[in-house]
C-alpha cells in the first residue's frame, strides 16, 4: 500500500515537473492575437487631419499580463506645404515601435499622405503579433467652389419654354490631391415658384455630378419671379452656400 501510495506521489509529481516543463517551453507557446476594433480600413482614405485606432488582443496561453504592447507609424516624418497659411510643415512622430499602454492610439495633424500604422502585440514570453493597416489622408476643410451657373436671368415671353441650367463647379483643398474630382462632385438644386404657391419641383436629393438640369414653365405656371437655388458637396462633405438666381415670367 505505501508503494502505491510513493508510486502516485511520484506520478503526480512528474505530471506536475513535465507540465511545468511545458509551459515553459518556447515551442508550445502561442503568438497573441490582435485585431483592430476601430480605425480606418485597410485602404481606405481617410477625409480627416486625425485618426484614431483602438485595438483588443487575446492569447491562448493566458500569458499578456507581464508582455508590452508597441505601436509605429511609417513614415514618421513628412515634409509638405499648406495651401492655406502657405507655409511649409513637417509632421512628425516617434521613430520606430513606440511602446503604448493602453489599446487605444490617437495620431493628429496629419498631412496628406500614405501611411501605415501598426500595432505589436508581445505576451510575457516574448512571443509576439504584428497586425498593421494602411491609409490615405485626403483632409479637405474647404467647401467647393460655384463658378457659373447658366441661369436664366429675365423675363420669360414664350408659354412653353425650357431651359438647361448648368452648374459649373470646382473643389479645393488643402493640398490639390485632396480635392474632389468634378465628376465626384455632388449637386443639389430647387426651382421655386413665386410665393406663396410651393417648388415647381420638391426640394432634390443629393445627386452625383448631375449638374445639368433642364426644367420647363408652360402657359399654366403661375407669372411671376421664379429662383433657381442650388449648392454643391465635395466627398468630404463640405458644402457651398446655396446660390440663388432669378427668373422672371410673364403672361403674353
Ligand atoms: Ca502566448
Ligand atoms: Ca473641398
Amino acid at each position: 500500500m505505501r508503494h502505491i501510495r510513493i508510486l502516485i506521489f511520484v506520478a503526480l509529481v512528474g505530471a506536475l515537473v513535465w507540465g511545468c516543463v511545458e509551459d515553459l517551453e518556447p515551442s508550445f507557446n502561442r503568438k497573441p492575437m490582435v485585431w483592430f476594433d476601430q480605425g480606418p480600413g485597410n485602404g481606405q482614405v481617410v477625409f480627416s487631419n486625425s485618426v484614431y485606432f483602438e485595438w483588443n488582443s487575446a492569447d491562448w496561453d493566458d500569458d499578456l499580463g507581464m508582455g508590452a504592447t508597441y505601436v509605429m507609424l511609417e513614415p514618421n516624418e513628412v515634409d509638405w506645404y499648406d495651401n492655406a497659411s502657405e507655409e511649409s510643415v513637417t509632421f512628425w512622430h516617434p521613430e520606430g515601435w513606440v511602446r503604448v499602454y493602453e489599446d487605444i492610439y490617437e495620431i493628429l495633424d496629419l498631412p496628406d499622405s500614405t501611411f501605415t500604422f501598426s500595432v505589436r502585440v508581445e505576451d510575457d514570453r516574448g512571443a509576439d503579433s504584428t497586425i498593421a493597416r494602411t491609409f490615405y489622408v485626403r483632409y479637405d476643410p474647404y467647401a467647393p467652389v460655384i463658378d457659373t451657373v447658366d441661369a436664366l436671368v429675365g423675363r420669360l415671353d414664350n408659354p412653353n419654354v425650357c431651359h438647361t441650367y448648368k452648374i459649373v463647379a470646382y473643389d479645393v483643398a488643402r493640398a490639390p490631391r485632396g480635392a474632389t474630382p468634378p465628376e465626384s462632385l455632388q449637386y443639389s438644386w430647387r426651382f421655386v415658384r413665386p410665393f406663396p404657391l410651393p417648388a415647381i419641383e420638391p426640394a432634390q436629393e443629393w445627386s452625383r455630378f448631375n449638374n445639368e438640369i433642364e426644367l420647363c414653365i408652360d402657359g399654366q405656371s403661375a407669372p411671376g419671379e421664379y429662383r433657381f437655388r442650388c449648392k454643391v458637396r465635395d466627398l468630404a462633405g463640405n458644402v457651398t452656400p446655396e446660390q440663388v438666381y432669378k427668373c422672371e415670367y410673364v403672361k403674353p
